[in-house]
Parts: structure tokens; C-alpha cells; sequence
């Protein structure tokens, strides 16, 4: 694992300092359930790494974190058939809505056009 920082929620998350349901994890990220569950499945894609937002990824870790999304898609998709599509969405700064300074990539099973989400 690399940096980690002290004080960050994501990082308690990331040492199971604070309680999490895993969605996956490997060495580069973790993915757990979003605690607000916009939509049921609703899942958090971190780095292992305290990287706050796009801006301050290089190359190969924007390589490694982002080219796991579709597998993990994937994963919640085949995990429930009811689910129909999804949308993956990432928040960078509080002038776009980003409330924890941990990066973070959200993925949002969708269930149909009337489940509330749009
Ligand atoms: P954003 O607004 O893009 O920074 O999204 C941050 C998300 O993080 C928000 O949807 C709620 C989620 N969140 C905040 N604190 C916790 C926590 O302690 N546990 C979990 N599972 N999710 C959290």
C-alpha cells in the first residue's frame, strides 16, 4: 500500500478503521458502498494511495485506477439483473460538488428511468 493519510476518512476506510462493505479490492484500489446508496449498489472506487483529486494523479496511476472501473462495473452489473445500466462519475473540487478529498469514482447502477436517480 503507499501513502495513506492519517486524518482522511478514505484512508480510515482503506485500513478498516472505520466499518466498509468491500465491493472489491486489490493492491491499486478499493471499492466499497457509497454510506448515502444514491441508488441500491451505489460504489466508491478509491486509490490506495492519498491522492485527492484528478489533478494530482501522473500517468501511470490515472493508468492503473481507471482501468479497473470496467471490470468492477461489470462485477455490480452481473451482481443483480435488474440492474440496466450505470453511471460513473467523478467530482473534482467543491465547486464541482466533491465532499471528500480522497479521489473517488462513483458508480451508480441504474434500475430504470423511474428509480429516482435522474
Ligand atoms: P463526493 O461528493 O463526490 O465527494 O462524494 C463523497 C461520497 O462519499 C458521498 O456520496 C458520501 C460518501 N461517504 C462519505 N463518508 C463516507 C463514509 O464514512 N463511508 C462511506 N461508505 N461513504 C462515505
Amino acid at each position: 500500500m503507499m501513502a495513506l493519510d492519517q486524518d482522511c476518512i478514505f484512508c480510515k476506510i482503506i485500513r478498516n478503521e472505520i466499518p466498509n462493505t468491500v465491493v472489491y479490492e486489490d493492491n491499486v484500489v478499493k471499492a466499497f458502498l457509497d454510506i448515502t446508496q444514491g441508488t441500491p449498489g451505489h460504489t466508491l472506487v478509491i486509490p490506495k494511495t492519498h491522492v485527492p483529486d484528478i489533478f494530482a494523479y501522473d500517468a501511470d496511476l490515472a493508468a492503473a485506477v481507471f482501468s479497473r472501473i470496467p471490470k468492477i462495473a461489470r462485477a455490480i452489473k452481473a451482481s443483480d439483473p435488474a440492474i440496466k445500466g450505470m453511471n460513473i462519475l467523478n467530482n473534482n473540487g467543491k465547486v464541482a460538488y466533491q465532499s471528500v478529498f480522497h479521489s473517488h469514482i462513483h458508480l451508480i447502477p441504474r434500475y430504470s428511468a423511474k428509480d429516482g436517480f435522474g
